[in-house]
């Protein structure tokens, strides 16, 4: 039978170590070509820090995926892939430093609203760091209804630099 792929919508970021090698290394880990195959993927996009402003500026992109995963099981390998990056959870402060942080943004337009998985990310549609990624390779699709690239529109994306290709 043929595998049922779903495409899946994610963000990247990070404000501890080499983070632009970080996401490079973490999307060829998450995205082994199997489980998960890469579609297309962002810039990097240098980002002032959201929710606590006390700390260094973000780095974050975006990817687009294919996956044959359930939507647990992809944020399962996406946290592992986090850890594998010295992800430290239990020690970092919420919303503060961490050298990769990877949020699924949507499956598909599956809509779920448990603690451990919430979906479409509660928070993406405020978030230029999120959008503005997402608008580069995905502005068409949309997010509870909402094209990507008219919810960016709506954001203030104002100390957002995309960074030039190493
Ligand atoms: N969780 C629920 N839904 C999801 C989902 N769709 N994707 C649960 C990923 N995880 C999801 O996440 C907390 C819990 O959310 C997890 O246990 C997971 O099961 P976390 O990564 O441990 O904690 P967190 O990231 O500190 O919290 P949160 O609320 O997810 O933070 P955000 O919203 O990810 O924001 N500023 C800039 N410029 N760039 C950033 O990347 N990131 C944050 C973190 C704040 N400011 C930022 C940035
Ligand atoms: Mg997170």
């Amino acid at each position: 039978m043929a595998e049922v792929l779903t495409e899946a919508l994610i963000s990247l970021g990070g404000n501890v170590g080499d983070v632009r090698g970080t996401l490079a290394r973490a999307i060829a880990a998450l995205c082994d070509g199997t489980a998960v195959r890469l579609l297309a993927r962002s810039s990097d996009y240098r980002t002032p820090p959201v929710g606590v402003t006390d700390q260094p500026p973000f780095i974050n992109c975006a990817i687009v995926a294919a996956t044959g995963l359930a939507p647990n099981a992809l944020l399962h390998r996406a946290q592992a892939v986090e850890r594998q990056f010295g992800r430290d959870r239990p020690h970092e402060r919420h919303w503060g430093p961490r050298t990769l942080d990877i949020d699924l943004i949507a499956y598909d337009d599956l809509v779920r609203k448990t603690p451990e998985l919430t979906l479409p990310h509660p928070r993406a549609l405020e978030r230029a760091f999120v959008l503005l990624p997402l608008a580069e390779i995905a502005p068409d699709r949309r997010l509870l209804g909402l094209r990507i690239a008219d919810a960016l529109a709506k954001v203030d994306r104002t100390g957002i630099e995309k960074l030039v290709t190493s």
